[in-house]
């Protein structure tokens, strides 16, 4: 694996899968894999989650981490090819990219999108640009349209946590937000789960809240969130701002919030949500609260998710 962008990164899913568990069991296995190699994290947006079990994960296989909040502590970006650039952007990437590729053996990016230019989010120019001029693997820690490490750590944490040998139903629900959130959690969600190809899958949303049908394709579209629920197993919960309508708001209707009178329809299911949430606007207090809550698994897997995908570039740039 050169580059760890998207599901498309990933050759067998599966396998990532039990390699991740493997490294959950057993964490310091690969210890001597990057001995003398470096990461770099490089975040032009907040995190808690990613930051910290990414330079875990890379401690575990021996790896020097070094982290930079390049949004406080760096030169302002500029990603456009030809800019003229007299406005307030102080270092062009194809000038910055390359001097980190010389410092670091990995390159780990996150980058949130602007939710303002549809075509330049979905067009991934920024983390784009990287893989172009840095020259050493790109690992998204969630760009612009995707989040893949989360959802990589979601399938695993299914697989850990359903037992049966039918295939689960996972329905992925849009829930309220006050503020414009990114597509990405959703987006890459439903990429994971198509191509992992294990679950009925649904997802339910209201109208005009559809994503973009590249990643959903294979997925069942439901507006009426109380059918959808029905004999769920698993529902992952997650606002998105409108994709149509690109970055707006359009529905606030806090009855789509998760509360335990949405779960008595399910098949006792488990609940899942990417964190950050906030408590009883996408999410009552009681669902968080209760054993059907497994969001804490999923944070904790974070860490072997990204253990599997470090080893597999590690493999291939040693
Ligand atoms: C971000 C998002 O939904 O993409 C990060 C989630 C991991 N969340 C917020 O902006 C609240
Ligand atoms: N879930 C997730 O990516 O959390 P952070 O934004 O805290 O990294």
């Amino acid at each position: 694996m050169k580059n760890f962008i998207s599901a498309r990164d990933i050759s067998n899913i599966e396998a990532m899968v039990q390699k991740a568990i493997g490294y959950k069991a057993d964490p310091f296995k690969d210890k001597a894999l990057g001995i003398n190699k470096r990461i770099g994290l490089l975040f032009l947006n907040p995190s808690m989650r990613t930051r910290l079990s990414t330079q875990i994960a890379a401690n575990n296989l021996g790896m020097d981490a070094i982290v930079f909040n390049i949004d406080k502590d760096g030169w302002k970006l500029e990603f456009e090819e030809g800019a003229i650039m007299s406005g307030n952007t102080i270092e062009h990437v194809k000038d910055a990219a390359p001097i980190l590729g010389s410092y670091f053996d990995i390159l780990c990016i996150r980058t949130f999108p602007s939710l303002v230019n549809k075509h330049e989010d979905y067009s991934e120019l920024f983390i784009n640009q990287f893989i172009k001029y840095a020259g050493i693997p790109i690992v998204s820690l969630e760009s612009a349209t995707l989040h893949p490490l989360q959802s990589f750590t979601d399938i695993i944490t299914i697989e850990e946590t359903f037992k049966e040998l039918r295939k689960p139903k996972i329905v992925l629900t849009w829930a309220p937000h006050i503020k414009p959130i990114p597509q990405c959690v959703g987006n890459s969600f439903a990429e994971w789960i198509n191509a992992w190809g294990k679950a009925d899958f649904v997802i339910t949303h209201p109208e005009d809240y559809e994503l973009d049908t590249k990643f959903t394709d294979g997925a069942t579209i439901e507006y009426d969130q109380e059918k959808a629920l029905e004999g769920a197993d698993f529902v992952y919960v997650k606002n998105w701002s409108s994709y149509a309508d690109y970055g707006k708001v359009l529905c606030n209707d806090s009855s789509w919030m998760l509360t335990t009178e949405h779960l008595a329809k399910t098949n006792n299911a488990r609940v899942m949500h990417c964190l950050p949430v906030r408590r009883n606007v996408e999410l009552s207090d009681e669902v968080l609260d209760s054993a059907s809550s497994i969001v804490n698994l999923q944070a904790t897997n974070r860490v072997w998710a990204a253990q599997a995908v470090l080893a597999e570039i590690l493999h291939s740039v040693n």
